[in-house]
C-alpha cells in the first residue's frame, strides 16, 4: 500500500537488475541508475506514477469513494453505455440513412441525442467572484487543548482528532478561464468536515477587505470586474472603474495597499498566508465569549513573483498556480500551514483605537498576539475537477458549536450571500453533492427541491408530530447554542464612529514594508493607474487616497502616472508606526529550504553528465524538483558520449526561466559554446538573473554565465580548484570539481527573498 517511486537515469554505466518484492522491474542492460527519491516528476527517464499512501486518505476521501468510479479494463465501468445503462457499440457515427452517399441524419438516434444533450448542459454558472480556482484535500489537527480556554468546539480543542478538509484557492476578479498569476487577492477557503458538521472558513490571503458593509459588495465587485460596455479587462484591476471606485471609497485604501504589494502576486498558493478576515467569536464551556481572528501561516514562508514574471507567466503558463499545487502534491510535498488565533475577551471590545468588527482593519500582533494552535495540511489532489473543485460550495454561515459570528457588518452580509449564490450555481440541494455533504449524520424535515437524492422512509416530515418520537427529534445535547447577547438600539442605516477612520492602518502597512517591497508597491500602483486613461481617476486617487498615506508614496506615484504631485504640507502626516509581521520578510523560514522548488538545468550537447547527476541527486535530497532543458526534447549527448544521450524534459523554446526558481549550468566546453551562441539561452540566464534567481555554474558554464550577463563586477571567476566556490549577486560558481559544495551553496541561498 505504500508509494515507492524509482527514477531511471541514463547513462551512467552502472548496471544491475531492480527487484521489488520479488518481481523484476527492469534489467541492467539498459544502463540505468535507480534513485528512490519520491520527489521528481517527469525528469531524466520519465516516471512517477501518481500514487497516494494511506496518509493522504481522510474520512472525507473515504466518503467520496462511495461515488467515485475508477473504470478498469475488466471491472465495472469498462463498457461504454448510455446514461440509462444500455451498452453502446458505436459512439462515432450518428444514425443515418445510407445509400449511395451519406444520407440524412435520423433524429431517432437517442444515443447521439443523449450525448449532445449532456454536452449542451455541461456548464454551470461560474462563481460570481472567485471563479478561477483550484482545490485539494487534506486534514486539520490541533496541537493540544490550549484553545479550550476560549471554545468548546472539539475541532479546535481535541488533539486526538484529525479533521478532513477540502481547500480551494482562487483569484477574485477573473473568470474561470483567466490566468493564475494576475495581480489580485487570493481566496483561501477551507471546508472542515468535523464530527459536529461542516465548518467553512472562507478566507483570503490578505487580512482585510475593501469595504466595511456588505451592502457595498456589488459595487466594489462591479467596479473591479470587466467594464460593462466592453467586458474589458480580464483578470485585472488596472482600469478606470476600479480606481475610480477606490478613490471615492477611501475605506478600501488599506486593502488596496495589500493587493498592490507583493501579496497580490504570490509565487504559489502554498506560499501564502490565509486569513479568516472577518471577526468571529468563540464560546467556552463556562459561557464566556471571545472575539477571534483566524490565521494560516505557510511552512514554506510567504513568497511572491516579481511583476515582470507574473505578467509573462500569464501568457507562458496561465495554469501556473494550479500546476504548482498539483506538482507538489503528486511529488509527495504536502503543503502545510500553522493555524493560529488572535482572541480578544468580550469585555475588551472597545479598548482599541479601531473597531475590532471592522473588516478593513487588522488586529496588530503587537496588540493581540497570535496563538498557534494547530496545523492545516493539504496533501491530495482531486480525482476530477468538476465534481470536487467546481461543485464545492462554501458558506460563512456554516459554523459548528463553540464558534459563533460577531456583529461584523461584512460577515453578516456574507452569511446571507453564500448560501444564496449556491442555489443559483448548484440548486437548492447543493449540500447533498458528494463534495459538500458532511461526514457526520444529516437528518431533518427539509424535503424535495430539484435534484433531491435522499430517500427518507416513514410518514412524518414535520415537527412536532403525533408520534412525538422522531426520528429525527431535536437534540437534547450538543445542539448549536447561540450566545445570549443583549442588544438594544435604534434601527438606522449607520456605521460606528471608529469605522470612519481609513488611513492609519494603510500607513502602518506601508511603513512596515522593506525598501524593495515599497518599491514594488509604488511600481504596481503606477502600473495600474497608468492603465486608467481618465485623468479624473488617476488624479483623484493620488489626491484623495495616497496623499493621506505617505508623502514619498504619493509623490513617486504622481510623478510616474502624471498626477498632481502633492507638496509635503498637503499630505497627511504619516504616524510612522510599524508592525513587523506585515512584511513578507517576517515569514522567511528560519532554516532556508528549497523543498518543492523548481530548478532547471540548462544543457547543450557536450555537457558534463556527472555534474548533472550529482546536482540532481542533491536537489532531490533537499526536496526540490529538477528539470533538464536542452536544445531538443529528446536525447542530448553528454561530453564524450556520441551514442548514448540523456532524455531531457523540455527544449529551450518549450519553457522559460520564469517557470523556475533557480538555474544551474554544468561544465562542458562544447556545451558552453553552444549556449553562448544561442540568443534564447543567453536570454534564459539574463532573465533569471533579472528576476533575482539563484544561478549556479561550474567550469565552462561560468564563462557562459559571465558572457550572458556581461557584468564585470560579478566577482566570480572560472577556477578549477576543487574547493573554489564563490557567490556573488546570487550567482554561485565552482571549479570543475567543486560541484557538490557549489550545489550545496546554491541550496542554502536558494530560498532567499
Ligand atoms: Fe466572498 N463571495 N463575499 N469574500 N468569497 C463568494 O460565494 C461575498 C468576502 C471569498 O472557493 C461567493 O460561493 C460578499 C471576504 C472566497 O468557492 C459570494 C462579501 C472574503 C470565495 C461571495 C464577500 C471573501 C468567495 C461567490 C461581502 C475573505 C470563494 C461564489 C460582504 C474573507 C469560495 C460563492 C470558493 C466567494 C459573497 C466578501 C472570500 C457571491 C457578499 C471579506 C475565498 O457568495
Amino acid at each position: 500500500g505504500d508509494a515507492h517511486h524509482w527514477r531511471l537515469f541514463k547513462p551512467t554505466g552502472i548496471k544491475g537488475d531492480i527487484i521489488c518484492n520479488g518481481s523484476l522491474i527492469t534489467t541492467g542492460s539498459s544502463n540505468c541508475i535507480i534513485s528512490n527519491e519520491p520527489t521528481m516528476s517527469e525528469s531524466v527517464g520519465q516516471t512517477i506514477k501518481r500514487t497516494f499512501t494511506n496518509a493522504t486518505s481522510t474520512a472525507k476521501v473515504a466518503d467520496l469513494s462511495r461515488d467515485t468510479i475508477d473504470p478498469t479494463p475488466s471491472g465495472p465501468g469498462s463498457i461504454l453505455t448510455t446514461d440509462h445503462g444500455v451498452k453502446v457499440s458505436d459512439t462515432d457515427n450518428w444514425l443515418k440513412v445510407s445509400g449511395d452517399g451519406t444520407g440524412p441524419f435520423l433524429l431517432e438516434d437517442q444515443i447521439a441525442r443523449e450525448k449532445i444533450h449532456r454536452f449542451d448542459h455541461e456548464r454551470i454558472p461560474e462563481r460570481v467572484v472567485h471563479a478561477r480556482g483550484t482545490g485539494a484535500h487534506g486534514y486539520f489537527k490541533v496541537f493540544d487543548d490550549s484553545a479550550s480556554k476560549y471554545t468548546y468546539a472539539p475541532v479546535l480543542t481535541d488533539p486526538s482528532r484529525t479533521t478532513s478538509v477540502f481547500v480551494r484557492f482562487s483569484t477574485v476578479q477573473g473568470s474561470r478561464g483567466s490566468a493564475d498569476t494576475v495581480r489580485d487577492a487570493r481566496g483561501f477557503a477551507v471546508k472542515m468536515y468535523t464530527e459536529e458538521g461542516n465548518w467553512d472558513l472562507v478566507g483570503n490571503d490578505i487580512p482585510v477587505f475593501f469595504i466595511q458593509d456588505a451592502i457595498k459588495f456589488p459595487d466594489v465587485i462591479h467596479a473591479v470586474k470587466p467594464e460593462p460596455h466592453n467586458e474589458v479587462p480580464q483578470g485585472q484591476s488596472a482600469h478606470n472603474n476600479f480606481w475610480d471606485f477606490a478613490g471615492l471609497q477611501p475605506e478600501s485604501a488599506h486593502m488596496v495597499m495589500w493587493v498592490m504589494s507583493d501579496r497580490g502576486i504570490p509565487r504559489s498558493f502554498r506560499m501564502m498566508q490565509g486569513f479568516g478576515v472577518n471577526t468571529y467569536t468563540l464560546l467556552n464551556a463556562d459561557g464566556k465569549r471571545f472575539f477571534v481572528k483566524f490565521h494560516f501561516i505557510p511552512e514554506l514562508g510567504v513568497h511572491s513573483l516579481t511583476w515582470d514574471e507574473a505578467l509573462k507567466i500569464c501568457g507562458q503558463d496561465p495554469d501556473f498556480h494550479r500546476k504548482d499545487l498539483n506538482e507538489a502534491l503528486e511529488n509527495g510535498n504536502p503543503a502545510k500551514w500553522t493555524f493560529a488565533i488572535q482572541t480578544i475577551p468580550e469585555a475588551d471590545e472597545h479598548n482599541f483605537d479601531f473597531d475590532i468588527l471592522d473588516a478593513t482593519k487588522l488586529w496588530p500582533e503587537e496588540l493581540v498576539p497570535l496563538q498557534p494552535i494547530g496545523e492545516l495540511v493539504v496533501n491530495r489532489p482531486v480525482d476530477e475537477f468538476f465534481p470536487e473543485t467546481e461543485q464545492v460550495a462554501f458558506c460563512t454561515s456554516h459554523i459548528v458549536p463553540g464558534i459563533g459570528f460577531s456583529d461584523d457588518p461584512l460577515l453578516q452580509g456574507r452569511n446571507f450571500s453564500y448560501f444564496d449564490t449556491q442555489i443559483t450555481r448548484l440548486g437548492i440541494n447543493w449540500e447533498q453533492i458528494p463534495i459538500n455533504r458532511p461526514v457526520c449524520p444529516v437528518m431533518n424535515h427539509q424535503r424535495g427541491g430539484q435534484q433531491q437524492h435522499r430517500i427518507v422512509k416513514g410518514e412524518i416530515n414535520y415537527w412536532p408530530n403525533r408520534k412525538n418520537v422522531g426520528p429525527p427529534v431535536p437534540a437534547s445535547e450538543g445542539g448549536y447554542a447561540e450566545f445570549q447577547q443583549k442588544v438594544s438600539g435604534i434601527k438606522q442605516r449607520v456605521r460606528g464612529a471608529k469605522f470612519q477612520e481609513h488611513f492609519n492602518q494603510a500607513q502602518l502597512f506601508y511603513n512596515s514594508l522593506a525598501p524593495h517591497e515599497k518599491a514594488h508597491l509604488i511600481a504596481a500602483i503606477s502600473f495600474e493607474l497608468s492603465h486608467c486613461d481618465d485623468p479624473v481617476v488617476y488624479r483623484s486617487y493620488v489626491t484623495n487616497v495616497l496623499s493621506k498615506i505617505d508623502v514619498d508614496l504619493a509623490q513617486a506615484v504622481a510623478r510616474n502616472v502624471g498626477g498632481p504631485v502633492p507638496i509635503e504640507s498637503d499630505v497627511q502626516v504619516n504616524q510612522g508606526k510599524k508592525s513587523a509581521p506585515l512584511s513578507q520578510i517576517y515569514y522567511m523560514p528560519t532554516k532556508p529550504m528549497i523543498k518543492s522548488r523548481r530548478i532547471v538545468i540548462l544543457v547543450a550537447d557536450g555537457f558534463n553528465a556527472v555534474e548533472v547527476g550529482a546536482v540532481k541527486a542533491l536537489l532531490g535530497s533537499a526536496g526540490a524538483v529538477s528539470f533538464i532543458v536542452g536544445p531538443r526534447r529528446g536525447e542530448v549527448f553528454p561530453e564524450g558520449s556520441a551514442e548514448v544521450g540523456v532524455m531531457v524534459d523540455h527544449h529551450y523554446e518549450g519553457q522559460r526561466s520564469t517557470m523556475f526558481d533557480a538555474l544551474f549550468i554544468p561544465s562542458g566546453k562544447e556545451h558552453a559554446e553552444a549556449l553562448m551562441s544561442n540568443g534564447r539561452t543567453v536570454h534564459w540566464v539574463r532573465e533569471a538573473f533579472g528576476h533575482c534567481k539563484t544561478i549556479g555554474a561550474i567550469g565552462e558554464g561560468i564563462a557562459f554565465v559571465q558572457q550572458a550577463l556581461a557584468l564585470p563586477e560579478l566577482s566570480f571567476a572560472p577556477k578549477l580548484d576543487r574547493d573554489d566556490v564563490t557567490t556573488s549577486y546570487g550567482v554561485v560558481t565552482a571549479g570543475k570539481y567543486g560541484v557538490v559544495s557549489a550545489a550545496h551553496d546554491a541550496l542554502t541561498i536558494g530560498a532567499g527573498p
